[in-house]
């Protein structure tokens, strides 16, 4: 089989085979019923690391964001979200759908929002208006690099949501490299939002699930709609043991990933026509600029192709590439021998 060096996203781990050995052995039940040890087990595990009074497993970052915007608003309600995040741009168009919510995006610094901005945003209560609900965070936010959100914003954000009765969604998706990268605690960022999303399918390396946290009331209201929304599992033990695995085993080794996306970076900046801080590579994503190379990102992407290594375009001109469990240093440093053949 071809060996190749996958960048495109943390998404395509494969569980180890440590892993798929305790997925074989673990305990399981009727989840529906809320009767599988192991669902409730990776349940508790995660609502206590944040810091919260429940959790509720789902198959997915998608349905774990849209169930809790579901179950934060009423139809009509606006959302006020950064205009390059996950649930406005790469989830279906699931809020209007969903939800039958209407997005208030805003113009972000690297998917990062000012308190100013959201204050500026919220409706008067005057009947020609929508209401304004909720605001989505992301952290750390994919479209802006793998930026990590500043813990000073988000408690003013958060502190000027509750002074306006707005509730406030956080996708962690990848809120363990945040944590991992600055030592502040998942809890501590939890503290800031209603319900928070997070994937052991990203960086952890878990091969499915998601998770919603947030309090009892809040997670119960969750739970009708993953129902509704088709997201009830059965036996989901079996994927539950791979997070439970992928939490002991692969959050601390994050660091890795991180160490890898920064030689990324300062590797890409010595080429000609690539734009890159690498300053801003702060987690496990480096995303970059090729419009002075003289080539697309399409063609740069099938040419690193032909030397093994995947990349993903972002649009014409911007590059993204994830570090990940599956490439290690001696690989990064292939990858940036193709891109330098490629672009050198
Ligand atoms: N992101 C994927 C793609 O959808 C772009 C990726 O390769 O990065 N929130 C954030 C911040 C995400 O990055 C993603 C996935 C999700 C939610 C959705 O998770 P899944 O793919 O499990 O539905």
């Amino acid at each position: 089989m071809k060996k190749w060096i996958d960048l495109r996203s943390d998404t395509v781990t494969r569980p180890t085979p440590v892993m798929r050995k305790v997925m074989a052995e673990a305990e399981v039940g009727d989840d529906v019923f809320g009767e599988d040890p192991t669902v409730n087990a990776l349940q508790e595990k995660v609502a206590h690391l944040l810091g919260k009074e429940a959790a509720i497993f789902v198959p997915s970052g998608t349905m774990a964001n849209q169930l809790a915007i579901k179950s934060h608003t009423q139809p009509g309600d606006e959302v006020m979200i950064e205009s390059t995040s996950h649930p406005y741009n790469f989830e279906g168009g699931g809020g209007a759908v969903l939800s039958a919510i209407q997005f208030h995006c805003l113009k972000g610094v690297r998917g990062i929002l000012d308190a100013s901005q959201i204050e500026d945003a919220i409706r008067p209560n005057d009947h020609h208006f929508p209401v304004s609900r909720l605001v989505c965070l992301e952290n750390t936010h994919n479209r802006g690099g793998g930026a990590i959100y500043p813990m000073d914003k988000i408690a003013e954000i958060s502190k000027l949501a509750k002074s306006k009765n707005l509730l406030v969604h956080l996708d962690g998706a990848r809120l363990w490299n945040a944590s991992v990268a600055t030592g502040i605690g998942l809890n501590d960022y939890a503290q800031w939002a209603d319900s928070v999303s997070v994937c052991l399918s990203k960086g952890l390396g878990a091969p499915i699930g998601s998770l919603v946290v947030g309090s009892k009331v809040f997670i119960d209201r969750v739970h009708r709609f993953r129902k509704m929304f088709g997201g009830g599992m059965r036996q989901a033990g079996i994927i539950a043991s791979a997070g439970l695995y992928a939490l002991d085993h692969h959050l601390d080794r994050l660091k890795e990933d991180h160490k890898n996306a920064k030689r990324l970076g300062v590797g890409l900046k010595e080429l000609r026509g690539v734009s890159i801080e690498p300053k801003h590579v702060e987690t496990n994503i480096v995303i970059f600029d090729v419009t002075e190379t003289g080539k697309t990102a399409h063609q740069i992407t099938e040419t690193m192709k032909g030397l093994n290594v995947l990349i993903h375009p972002f649009g014409k001109t911007q590059i993204r590439l994830v570090t990940h469990l599956d490439v290690n240093e001696e690989e990064i440093e292939t990858a940036l021998m193709a891109f330098k053949k490629v672009l050198g």
